[in-house]
Parts: structure tokens; C-alpha cells; sequence
């Protein structure tokens, strides 16, 4: 954080361990994996590695229910291959994030067991506990928990606990009980681990739902929804009263006294660009940069993330230039199409079709790498790798899918329209494993994979890519290059064109005398657009489609279907 500069031109890589590279066999990706394959990042381009969790834990959300701080999974391998791994990325001038999970822990933390020994436990309020609504009740009985908080994975955010006769508060799974940060304790057992970590060489952290670490405390019903017994108490629990001031004094007791360029990054569901300002503003000094959810939520139907209501590209356009414009002068963002959370970008907001696939992977990658913000790209996203092939339920591996299921079951809901979601938006669209050849596991493992490789890996593989003009991969490779070479890619101000066509995109940025032009056709069919004399004299600085004019002629251009652009007039 000396250095509040270098990450504005730098760019993400995302690893998701279980799904990178498995070394040993067991068909789970390790960090043995990860080390095989460093130089594919390194010719990437990329500056930075967040690495998902690979700490102890009960692999209930795979690794984001964390039963050890301090330690590797040995299904991810050691400690000492953590070390070599650190080496290995800092050699080749890659720095680390690990994945900071502490709104919650696993309920096999030592620290919840001890919490759950008993309402006299020294470590009692490290958690939340809480009466039935009942006081009479001593069952925990459904509809007496202490408020109708729902989870995030289907059901109450409530667990009965028979032993001391309360509720503990879970807004994840019920194996993934919330952290009490009212606890003065608690927060310094996390900073003091933070420490530690950077102590060991890491340059900092991608920190897990941090906006919610602050609840408010009253725990009150959230407003009823109708047909809804448990409901998304959202507004009680995100963005709370102390939220600012607990990353405050993170900032202050894990950061202020070291030196380094470090980066923070604040995963932060229904955060606001309001928020995202304030959150972000050096001179407050909490996190560097923040992760929004408004543009994949788009798709999203009111009721839950399941009932997919379809794209809507114009809406889309529309909140990633607001963002941009909102956070113009101040705040930083973080700029993403997909995770381990979300479904594959090329399936959601391109066009997966064979004949559309290379050019909107493309265009997507594009439009992303050309905004303000850091760019993220998420393991194999730079080969254009698409949604999984679902045809039941029981391909879903995922605990927020399983549990879903569980409940269409139970409630008798339309089966038909949950696969349907589920094919749609399910997590495990992003986590089958990474397509390295063309083999029938895909280079992915010697073994079995825990999750089925995506038959097209036959023609879909970093194999196929790396190296080969004119591939997906090699886009991304020099988009990265981009960002690196030309100032304009991170500090350039931002203008929208075109805010009413949902096919066309296009926008401006402008760094003193240098213009930017990025432009994109998000759909099928060929699109002109007339660019006048202005922009004539204009050098290709990259575009998806071969032997297109070096220079800008004045007049107008026309892009094939999905084709993307970018110029620059200096
Ligand atoms: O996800 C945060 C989050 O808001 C989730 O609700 C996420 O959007 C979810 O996948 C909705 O479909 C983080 C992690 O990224 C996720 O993998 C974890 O499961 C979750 O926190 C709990 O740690």
C-alpha cells in the first residue's frame, strides 16, 4: 500500500485449487498442480495470483469453511510446497493473495467447538449465539428461530444446537458458522493470523464477503416476503454499523507498519458505487479496491439466483459505465465476468455456439480489459471456457446446488425449471477442471477427475492456444501487454458511447492527449459504425479478427458478428 498506484495496471489470475492441476492423482487439483503450471501464467502476463482457499478444512464449500488458519489441506499438499509455490510466482515477478474466509469458520475450528462446548465456554461470544424466539422452547422446533434470517445455501441462517439449547447464526452453510466481530478477541486472533501470512511472503488478501462481518446487532426480522419462510435479510447483515471501522483498524494493525506493495481486496456483495468510494478512499485506509456484484446479478429474477430471467445486454452496458463513471475521480474496482462463483462468461454474456465462441470470448475480454479498474480473469477463462453440459441433478457437486435441490424435493417445486437454473447459473460451471490438451482428462489429472472434464476440451485446450496467432489465449496475452505498456489502459478517463444500443458497445478513454477507442459488436449480425472524422489516424492497437487496417480511415467501420476492436490516436 506504499505504492497506491501499481495494481491499476496490473492483472488477477484467479485459481481455484481443486480445479487448476492435480499432481498426484487423487483427481483434485493441489499446489503441486499449481507449480507445473506457473509459466502458463508468466506467459500470461499476469502481475498478481489470488489463490482460493487451500487451508485445513472439511471441503464442505470446498475449502471456504476453514478449520485451520494456519495450515495446508493435505489435499492440497504442505506448507513447504506453499513456500516453493511463493517462490516460484515472486521469481517470475507474480505476486500472492490468499483468500481471507472470516465471516465465518468451519464448525470443526477448534475455536467453534470450544464456543460450542457450552454457554460457559471462554469462547462462547466468538460466535452468535442466540434464545429460541420461543423462550419456552427447548426443541428448535422450525419457525422458532431467533429471527427468519435466511442462509444464502437454502433454508433458516439458524442451526439448533442440542447441547446449550440455542441457535447459532450460519448465512452460509450450517457447517459454516459466522464469526462474532463485536468480539474484540476475535479480530485480533484474525489480524495477528494475517500477519503471519505475510510474514511467510504472501502480498495480501482477496477478502471473503467482508462487507458482512458487521451485522447489526438488534438481529431483528428482516421484512417479510410473501411465500417466503426464511428471507435474504440483507440490509441487517451487509454494510453494518462498525464495518468501516473494523477495516480500519485492520488496515491499521496489519498493514500501516510494513513496507511492500501489498493489495486488498474486499469481495462485497449489493455493495453501492457510494460504498465502494468510501471503502476504497486511500486516506480512509481500509481495502484497495472492491468486488461488485451489480453486473451478475443482471440475469437474476427477484427470488433467488435460480430463476435466470434471461440477459438483458443493455441493462448490463449500462451498470458497468456507471460503475466507471461513478468511480471516476475516486474509489477503485475490481473488474470481473466470472469465479468459481459465477458460470462461464463466454456461456452468459457471449455466445457459446461454436461459430460465435472465439469472436464473443474475445469481445467479452475486450470490453473488460479496457476499463477502469483491475482486470480479474478467472482459471481458463484466457482459453474461453464454457458453461458444462448439466443434464441432472446428481452431476451437481456443489453444497448451494445440493442443498437447492434438497429443498425443490422437500417443497415440491418444478423440478423441470430448478435444472433449468441450475444447468444455468450452478457454480460447478466454473469448476470443472481446467482443459490443458485435448486427452480425455484433459491434462487435468492421471486419475479420475472429482468433477467431469467438459466434453469439448477435444477442441478446447491451452494446447491448442498458447502459442497459436490469432487464439483466444493469445488475445488475452495481449491484453495484458496492453495494460502494461500503455497508461491510458489504467488512468484514462472514461466516456460511454452508444448508451441505448445493446449490441454496440463502445466507449472512450482519454489520457491528456491520447484517445482511446474500444468497440465491440455483442451480437451475430454485422454492425457499422460511423466514427466521422475524428478518430481517423487512429492505430489498431489489437482486434480479434486477422488483417483488419492498421490505421483508421475516416468514415465508418464495420464489424463482423461478435468482432472487437481497440484503437488508439495519440
Ligand atoms: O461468496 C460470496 C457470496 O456472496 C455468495 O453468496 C456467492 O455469491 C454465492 O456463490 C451465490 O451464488 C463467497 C465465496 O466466493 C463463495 O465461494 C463461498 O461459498 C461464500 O463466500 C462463503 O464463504
Amino acid at each position: 500500500m506504499s505504492d497506491p498506484a501499481w495494481f491499476t495496471s496490473a492483472v488477477v489470475y484467479q485459481i481455484y485449487p481443486r480445479s487448476f492441476a492435480d499432481s498426484d492423482g487423487d483427481g483434485v487439483g493441489d499446489l503441486g498442480g499449481i507449480l507445473e503450471h506457473v509459466d502458463h501464467l508468466a506467459e500470461l502476463g499476469v502481475d498478481v495470483v489470488w489463490l482460493s482457499p487451500i487451508y485445513r478444512s472439511p471441503q464442505a464449500d470446498n475449502g471456504y469453511d476453514i478449520s485451520d488458519y494456519e495450515d495446508v489441506d493435505p489435499l492440497f499438499g504442505s506448507l513447504e510446497q506453499l513456500d516453493e509455490l511463493i517462490a516460484a510466482l515472486h521469481a517470475r515477478g507474480i505476486k500472492l493473495l490468499m483468500d481471507l474466509v472470516v465471516n465465518h469458520t468451519s464448525d470443526e475450528h477448534p475455536w467453534f467447538v470450544e464456543s460450542a462446548s457450552g454457554r460457559d465456554s471462554a469462547k462462547r461470544d466468538w460466535y452468535i449465539w442466540k434464545d429460541p424466539r420461543e423462550p419456552s422452547s427447548a426443541s428448535g422446533e422450525p419457525g422458532e428461530e431467533p429471527n427468519n434470517w435466511g442462509s444464502f445455501f437454502s433454508g433458516s441462517a439458524w442451526q439448533w444446537d442440542e447441547t446449550s439449547g440455542q441457535y447459532y447464526l450460519h448465512l452460509f452453510d450450517r457447517k459454516q458458522p459466522d464469526l462474532n466481530w463485536e468480539h474484540e478477541d476475535v479480530r485480533e486472533a484474525v489480524y495477528a493470523m494475517m500477519r503471519r501470512w505475510l510474514d511467510r511472503g504472501v502480498d495480501g488478501f482477496r477478502m471473503d464477503v467482508i462487507n458482512f462481518i458487521s451485522k447489526e446487532q438488534s438481529f431483528a426480522d428482516a421484512p417479510p416476503v410473501a411465500g417466503q419462510r426464511y428471507v435474504n435479510a440483507f440490509t441487517l447483515f451487509a454494510n453494518g454499523p462498525r464495518i468501516h471501522e473494523y477495516l480500519a483498524e485492520m488496515h491499521e494493525r496489519v498493514f500501516a507498519d510494513r513496507d511492500g506493495a501489498f493489495l486488498t481486496v474486499g469481495e462485497m456483495p449489493g455493495v453501492t458505487p457510494e460504498e465502494a468510494i468510501l471503502y476504497t478512499d486511500p486516506a480512509r485506509g481500509e481495502v484497495d479496491m472492491v468486488f461488485q456484484f451489480e453486473h451478475v446479478s443482471i440475469d437474476q429474477g427477484p427470488g433467488s439466483k435460480w430463476d435466470s430471467i434471461g440477459l438483458d445486454r443493455l441493462a448490463l452496458k449500462r451498470s458497468l459505465h456507471r460503475w466507471q463513471t461513478a468511480l471516476a475521480r475516486t474509489g477503485w474496482n475490481s473488474l470481473y465476468w466470472d469465479n468459481h462463483d459465477q458460470p462461464r462468461a463466454v456461456s452468459r454474456f457471449g455466445d457459446d455456439d461454436p461459430s460465435y465462441w472465439e469472436q464473443s470470448a474475445k469481445a467479452l475480454a475486450t470490453i473488460l480489459h479496457g476499463m477502469r479498474g483491475t482486470p480479474y480473469v478467472y482459471q481458463g477463462e484466457e482459453l474461453g471456457m464454457t458453461n458444462y453440459p448439466f443434464r441432472s441433478a446428481s452431476e451437481h457437486r456443489d453444497v448451494e446446488a445440493v442443498n437447492h435441490w434438497k429443498r425443490v424435493l422437500e417443497e415440491g417445486l418444478d423440478q423441470e425449471a430448478a435444472l433449468t437454473g441450475m444447468a444455468a447459473v450452478g457454480r460447478d460451471n466454473a469448476r470443472t477442471p481446467v482443459q490443458w490438451d485435448a486427452s480425455p482428462t484433459a491434462g487435468f489429472t492421471t486419475g479420475e477427475p472429482w468433477l467431469p472434464v467438459n466434453p469439448n476440451r477435444s477442441w478446447l485446450n491451452a494446447a491448442a492456444q498458447v502459442g497459436t496467432d490469432g487464439s483466444v489465449f493469445e488475445h488475452y496475452r495481449a491484453l495484458v501487454a496492453l495494460r502494461h505498456e500503455h497508461p491510458v489502459f489504467a488512468a484514462g478517463d472514461f466516456t460511454g458511447l452508444l448508451e441505448n444500443d445493446s449490441e454496440l458497445w463502445a466507449y472512450v478513454r482519454t489520457l491528456d492527449r491520447q484517445r482511446m477507442l474500444v468497440v465491440a459488436n455483442c451480437s451475430r449480425r454485422p454492425r457499422e459504425l460511423e466514427l466521422g472524422d475524428g478518430w481517423a489516424g487512429a492505430r489498431l492497437l489489437l482486434g480479434s479478427v486477422p488483417d483488419r487496417a492498421e490505421v483508421l480511415a475516416p468514415g465508418s467501420i464495420t464489424l463482423a458478428g461478435w468482432e472487437s476492436r481497440i484503437y488508439l490516436l495519440v
